[in-house]
C-alpha cells in the first residue's frame, strides 16, 4: 500500500493527533511534512493524555518510525524537551528520524516573532509566539540555517551571522531591542549537533525506499487547509503550505505515489488567533462548545473561538486537498443542543453565494445562512457502529457528507482512540 496524508480541513485542531495516533496502528512511518513547535495535538491511549508539539503522534505506535520531514522548521531545545517528557513517560523516541535539509528555529526566529507581533498591535496574527514565521521567512529568502548545518561549526557560523545581519539592524533600530550575538546562537545550536547526529538521514531516501518495499507511509499535516499561506484566510495563516500539496514537498514524495488523502474535519469550527470566522459564535453556543470541546489550545493554552459547521469551507478543502475521505471528529460534542445549524450559504452584502468568496475582503463580510437540522440528546460516546448512532445524528452526518461531496469514513465520538466509528 502506498503513502496516505492526513490533511486538516478547517482552521486546526480537529483532531488529526488522534486520526494519525488511530492509523499507527496500520503504518510503518509516519512523517510531519510542514510545520514546527506550533503544532499541538493531544492524544489519549487507554485515558492516559499525551500533548505532542513538534513530534509527529506516530511517536506513541511502537511500530512505526516517526519522521520530521524536510519541510518542518525544528526548534532544537523543544525537540528535546518533547523527547525527554515522552521517554520520562515511557515512550521509546529511538526510532525518531530527522532530515538533514529541516530548517532550524533559533531562538532568534522567536525574539522577531514576538516584536513583530507587539509591532503590528491591532493587526497582530495571532501567531503562536513559537518563531515559526521568521524561520520559513529566512528558509524562502535564502537566509535559513538546516538542520545539516550543525554538522560544519565553520558554516553554521557564516549562516548564524548572515541571518542576523539585517536582523540585528532592525531589533536595534526599529525595535529598540538589544542586538543577538552571533557566537552565543552558534554556540548554542553547536550543543545540540551530538544529540542530533543519530537521528538526522536522508529522509527522501528513507520514506521512498519504505515505499517501495510496500511499507504504509503515513504524512501527517500540521496545522490546516485554511492556515496555508497560499489557500488560507491570509494574512492570518501560518507560514507553511499546510495542504496535501505542501506535504508531497514537505515529505520528498512524489503526489503518484499517494493513495489516500484524509480530510481530518470537527463537526463544528474553531480558530485560534485572529482573522475572519463567518460561522463565529459569541453568545451561549459558543460557550457551550467551547466548553463541551474543551477548546483550549494545547500549545499557548488559549481558548479557541467556536462556531457552527461551515460546508461551503469543507467543500473547497474537499477540492484543495482532494479527499478521498473524510474523518468527521466531535460529533459527541453536539449532543444535547435542540437543532443544529450548518452553514450552508453566506450572505456577502446582500447576495447569497454557495461557495467561498474570490477575495478575503468578502470573506470578511460574510454573514452565514444556516439550515437547521434537529439535534439530539443520546449520548453517543459508546457507539461503534454507525448504526448505534441515534437517528438525528445519523442524519446530520448523512447531510454533511452530501454537502461535502466526499465519503465520510470514520467518526468520532470521543477523545479516546476506542471511542471512534468505521463506517467504510
Ligand atoms: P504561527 O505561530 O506563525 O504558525 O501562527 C500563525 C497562525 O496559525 C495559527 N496556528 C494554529 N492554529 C491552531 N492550532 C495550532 N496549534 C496549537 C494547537 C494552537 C495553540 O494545536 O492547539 O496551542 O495555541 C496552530 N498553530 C498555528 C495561529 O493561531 C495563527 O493564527
Ligand atoms: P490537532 O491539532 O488536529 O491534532 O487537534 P488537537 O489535539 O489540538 O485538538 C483536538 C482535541 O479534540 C484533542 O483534545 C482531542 O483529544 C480531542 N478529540 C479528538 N477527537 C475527538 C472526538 O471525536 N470527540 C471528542 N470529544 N474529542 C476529540
Ligand atoms: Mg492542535
Amino acid at each position: 500500500m502506498p503513502a496516505v496524508m492526513i490533511v486538516g480541513a478547517q482552521w486546526g485542531d480537529e483532531g488529526k493527533g488522534k486520526a494519525t495516533d488511530l492509523l499507527g496502528e496500520r503504518v510503518d512511518y509516519v512523517v510531519k511534512p510542514n510545520g514546527g513547535n506550533n503544532a499541538g495535538h493531544t492524544v489519549v491511549v487507554d485515558g492516559e493524555k499525551f500533548e505532542l508539539k513538534l513530534l509527529p503522534a506516530g511517536i506513541l505506535s511502537p511500530q512505526v518510525t516517526p519522521v520530521i520531514g524536510n519541510g518542518v522548521v525544528v526548534n532544537l531545545e523543544a525537540l528535546f524537551e518533547e523527547i525527554g517528557m515522552l521517554e520520562q513517560r515511557g515512550v521509546d523516541t529511538s526510532r525518531l528520524r530527522i532530515s538533514a535539509n529541516a530548517h532550524v528555529v533559533a531562538s532568534f526566529h522567536q525574539t522577531m516573532d514576538k516584536v513583530t507581533e507587539r509591532f503590528l498591535g491591532k493587526r497582530a496574527i495571532g501567531t503562536t509566539g513559537r518563531g515559526i514565521g521568521p524561520a520559513y521567512m529566512d528558509k524562502i529568502g535564502r537566509l535559513g540555517i538546516r538542520v545539516q548545518d550543525l554538522f560544519d561549526a565553520s558554516i553554521l557560523r557564516q549562516k548564524v551571522e548572515s541571518s542576523l545581519r539585517q536582523k540585528n539592524e532592525l531589533l536595534v533600530k526599529v525595535y529598540n531591542r538589544r542586538d543577538v550575538d552571533p557566537e552565543q546562537v552558534t554556540q548554542d545550536l553547536l550543543g545540540y549537533a551530538d544529540r542530533l547526529r543519530p537521528m538526522v538521514v536522508d529522509t527522501v531516501e528513507l520514506l521512498n525506499t519504505a515505499l517501495d518495499r510496500d511499507e504504509v507511509v503515513l504524512m501527517e499535516g500540521g496545522q490546516a487547509t485554511y492556515l496555508d499561506v497560499d489557500h488560507g484566510t491570509y494574512p492570518f495563516v501560518t507560514s507553511s503550505n499546510p495542504t496535501a500539496g505542501g506535504a508531497c514537498t514537505g515529505a520528498g514524495i512524489g503526489p503518484t505515489r499517494v493513495d489516500r488523502v484524509i480530510g481530518i474535519v470537527k463537526a463544528y469550527t474553531t480558530r485560534v488567533g485572529a482573522g475572519p470566522f463567518p460561522t463565529e459564535l459569541e453568545d451561549k453556543w459558543g460557550e457551550y462548545l467551547q466548553t463541551t470541546g474543551g477548546e483550549v489550545g494545547v500549545n499557548t493554552g488559549r481558548p479557541r473561538r467556536c462556531g457552527w459547521y461551515d460546508a461551503l469551507m469543507i467543500r473547497h478543502a474537499v477540492r484543495i486537498n482532494g479527499f478521498t475521505d473524510i474523518v468527521l471528529t466531535k460529533l459527541d460534542v453536539l449532543t444535547g443542543i435542540d437543532e443544529v445549524p450548518i452553514c450552508t450559504g453566506y450572505d456577502i452584502d446582500g447576495v447569497i453565494q454557495g461557495e467561498m468568496p474570490m477575495t478575503q475582503t468578502e470573506f470578511h463580510h460574510a454573514t452565514p445562512v444556516y439550515e437547521t437540522l434537529p439535534g439530539w440528546s443520546e449520548d453517543l460516546s459508546r457507539a461503534r457502529t454507525f448504526e448505534e448512532l441515534p437517528e438525528n445524528a445519523r442524519a446530520y452526518v448523512h447531510r454533511l457528507e452530501e454537502l461535502a461531496g466526499c465519503r465520510i469514513s470514520v467518526i468520532g465520538v470521543g477523545p479516546d482512540r476506542a471511542d471512534t466509528i468505521t463506517v467504510h
